[in-house]
């Protein structure tokens, strides 16, 4: 039997924070989980550290699901986004550890390939128009299949989605939360032109996709549902807060563009009205925020009965090791849509040495045994955490907002 030995939390912040756990067994095969949940990190590296690790020592490394079961029914206080990322971190460590002693990559562990690749989307964006078309010619032309749109609104003078870099986004920028104004009137004037002209400008071959980031109420989001039909989007993601899950009965009585929801939801719970009376098509939640592996392939298996496909959400604040954990989730489940793919900078790779790579638009997991990622911890050492928070939205009239 394999013991688990030692797990301990690694925190670095190669440009972003993020949590990883580091998990060795008495035969000394270490596996690799992230933690990380932006702005709130130490939160879930504490919840580890303090309540995890010691209940996880000695335990047979095998028994993923039991331990699962252990982490989640042994808390008594069930879900939340800071308990669901620690099971999470867990759970993809276990699943590495098994895929090395296996000698197989996770993918073989899950049932195999369904795919040659996982289909993934960059994200464009400008402060205008023109510079977010511009921006996404450039990934059209490096092979790209999917490209998300996100552009300046005329009157506002920051907004979700939209980066000072063009390829490097990240909104947690500030040691205490920026507050930015929010317009929802001037935002929704701004999209059905911005698709029009993308759709002018890049043609048809290529899927497009918006986030609307929780920014509007059910009825405005199926009146720009409606408005951007013309242009065939892929899907509009999080067009209202979803915690009422019934809302999106509205969205889909106006509109016929495919939703996408879920990047924020931790449990099989958070999504079950959705995916049951097919509110949406693409269910966003991924490994780190989803209760992990074990966790995630429940989610994916009901969705499956109701034609919801996968949509893994894949900012950067998840590091290489989820990415590579929802790409072997991606390739093995029949109902795989597509996956989120914001490039990290070179520091964090150099840190998360990882074998999955993007070819013709598609990322592959790679062939090495487990995750296929290692963490350079002498490296890592060297990034010392940073406190970074997301920023809060206000309405011109200083309402607080969902951001
Ligand atoms: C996305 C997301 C992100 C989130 C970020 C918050 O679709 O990629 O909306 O950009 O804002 O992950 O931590
Ligand atoms: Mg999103």
């Amino acid at each position: 039997m394999s013991r688990i030995k030692s797990a301990r939390v690694i925190i670095t912040c190669p440009g972003r924070n993020f949590v990883t756990l580091l998990i060795e067994t008495s035969d000394g095969v270490t596996g690799l989980g992230d933690a990380t949940l932006n702005g709130r990190e130490l939160a879930v590296a504490s919840y580890l550290s303090e309540h995890v690790v010691p209940m996880l020592i000695g335990r047979d490394a095998h028994r993923i699901e039991d331990v699962w079961q252990f982490l989640y029914k042994g808390a008594y206080w069930r879900r939340g986004p800071v308990t669901m990322a620690a099971i999470a971190a867990v759970d993809m460590a276990l699943w590495d550890i098994k895929g090395k002693v296996a000698g197989l990559p996770l993918y073989q562990l899950l049932g195999g390939a369904s795919r040659e690749g996982c289909m993934v989307y960059g994200h464009a964006n400008g402060r205008d128009i023109e510079e977010t078309i511009d921006n996404a010619l450039h990934y059209k032309e490096q092979g790209y299949r999917a490209i998300r749109l996100q552009s300046g609104v005329p009157g506002l003078a920051a907004t979700y989605g939209v980066s000072k870099d063009r390829y490097f986004y990240e909104p947690a920028d500030a040691d205490l939360p920026t507050e930015s104004l929010w317009s929802t009137e001037k935002y929704m004037r701004s999209v059905p032109p911005l698709f029009q002209k993308a759709r002018d400008a890049l043609g048809w071959d290529v899927h497009l996709l918006h986030d609307v980031h929780h920014r509007c109420t059910p009825i405005e989001a199926g009146r720009l549902g409606k408005e951007l039909e013309p242009f065939r989007l892929f899907w509009l993601e999080d067009a209202t807060p979803a915690e009422n899950q019934a809302a999106f009965r509205v969205i889909r009585q106006h509109t016929t563009t495919p939703l996408a929801v879920g990047e924020v939801f931790n449990t099989i719970w958070d999504a079950k009205q959705l995916i049951e009376e097919q509110l949406i098509d693409y269910i966003r939640m991924t490994v780190v925020h989803g209760g992990g592996i074990t966790h995630l392939r429940r989610v994916a298996s009901l969705a499956d009965l109701y034609q919801v496909r996968t949509g893994c959400h894949g900012a950067t604040d998840l590091s290489p090791v989820c990415m590579a954990a929802a790409l072997h989730f991606g390739l093995s489940v029949p109902n795989f849509g597509i996956q989120e793919y914001m490039r990290h900078t070179d520091e964090t790779d150099a840190v998360f040495p990882h074998a999955y790579r993007l070819a013709d638009g598609m990322l592959h997991p790679g062939d090495a045994p487990g995750l296929g990622v290692t963490i350079d911890e002498a490296l890592a050492a060297r990034y010392e955490y940073k406190r970074a928070y997301l920023p809060v939205a206000r309405l011109e009239d200083g309402t607080v907002f969902s951001w």
